[in-house]
């Protein structure tokens, strides 16, 4: 600490710190957002994590943005006559009571990045922000990963 820095201030700085992340951990979380590197030419990819809601209510991911995608589309996965389908989720889905999770997996449901602006390259991030209908608006990383 430089000399300069009155101790209260710091102090003061801290807590405000840690009452941000108080009230990070209040609301939504969602860790461990990833999506798979896409081949050259291709036009969509899709983005997986645990999305928690953890705000203490009701809310619904009502929307969704990133910088890589022309629009995102919240998918489900069903098998239809042995054949792998995936199709906008019902809107059901989307409506997280308090302590509810949703997971986003290969196979399962998922936000699909459609009209890809670039392609999505191994190693390196892209952004997600997501709507929580009277909670919050949350930013998070995107990692690209070959899982
Ligand atoms: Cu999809």
């Amino acid at each position: 600490m430089t000399p300069h820095i009155h101790p209260l201030r710091f102090v003061l700085a801290v807590a405000a710190a840690l009452l941000m992340l108080t009230s990070c951990a209040d609301g939504i979380a969602a860790d461990d957002m990833w999506a798979r590197p896409t081949a050259p030419g291709a036009e969509a990819a899709a983005f997986y994590g645990v999305i928690k809601n953890d705000s203490g209510g009701d809310t619904n991911l009502s929307e969704y943005y990133s910088p890589a995608c022309g629009r995102i589309e919240l998918h489900s996965t069903e098998m239809t006559d042995g054949v792998m389908e995936m199709r906008p989720a019902d809107a059901a889905v989307s409506i997280l009571g308090d302590g509810d999770s949703l997971t986003l997996e290969p196979m399962g449901l998922h936000l699909m990045c459609l009209e890809l602006v670039e392609p999505l390259v191994d190693g390196e991030t892209t952004t997600l922000e997501m709507t929580f209908e009277g909670v919050e608006v949350v930013i998070v990383d995107v990692a690209i990963e070959d899982r």
